[in-house]
């Protein structure tokens, strides 16, 4: 297997994270997106997509969502469950995964990527130009504010985001809080679950991942 990976990235982070949570090492091949290597022909070939991260199986096989990767890597290495350890507790994690993927994440970066001139023609990923739209920004703001607020609640009546214990929902939430501060909101200022919640989970060995 081989991960190829971008350190300065969100999402490949998630991955990482989860790896260091697992205690695993796969070899990585570094895609420098501030070079636009990922839109090469060459990593076209491995991922149409243009993103990192992928997870390139031995037969070959290319995985190139997050939750498709850490959850194959679950099945590969169980312990220590960060799918859960139930049906029901596995349900939650993916429905909060989801939750965070859609609500979250995707809502910082429409604000980033339609705001900073690194992005500019290039707003959504992939090898078709795509021009900013300035009324994006403050749209991604709006969605964000209204995600923290619903994960507020949430973090009010459950410790961890889809249970009693730290999940891959939980990796994706840390590194869309950290993700958040790119176009500097600090979600955790105004809300104290989420600041208790944030000290834990940053505090864990594996953040710096
Ligand atoms: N849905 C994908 C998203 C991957 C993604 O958007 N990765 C970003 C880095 S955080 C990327 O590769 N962007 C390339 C670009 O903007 O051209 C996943 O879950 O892995």
């Amino acid at each position: 297997m081989r991960l190829f990976d971008f350190t300065r990235a969100p999402n490949p982070r998630r991955v990482r994270v989860f790896l260091a949570e697992k205690g695993l090492e796969i070899p990585r091949v570094p895609v420098n997106l501030y070079r636009h290597e990922q839109l090469s022909p060459e990593f076209l070939a491995i991922n149409p997509g243009g993103t990192v991260p992928v997870l390139e199986l031995d037969d070959g096989t290319r995985l190139t969502e997050c939750l498709a990767i850490c959850r194959y890597l679950e099945y590969l290495h169980p312990e220590p469950r960060l799918f859960g350890n139930s049906p029901r507790q596995e349900a939650l994690t993916l429905m909060w995964a989801g939750i965070v993927d859609h609500e979250g994440l995707a809502a910082a970066a429409e604000a980033l990527r339609n705001l900073s001139p690194g992005f500019r023609d290039h707003a959504l990923p992939g090898p078709a130009p795509s021009p900013q739209i300035p009324a994006l920004v403050e749209r991604g703001m709006v969605r964000m504010d209204a995600f923290f607020d619903r994960i507020e609640r949430q973090l009010t009546a459950s410790a961890y985001v889809a249970g009693d214990t730290y999940t891959y929902a939980d990796i994706s939430l840390l590194v869309t809080v950290d993700f958040a501060g790119w176009v500097d909101v600090i979600p955790m200022n105004t809300r104290p679950a989420l600041a208790r919640w944030y000290q834990r989970a940053s505090s864990r060995p594996t953040s710096a991942a």
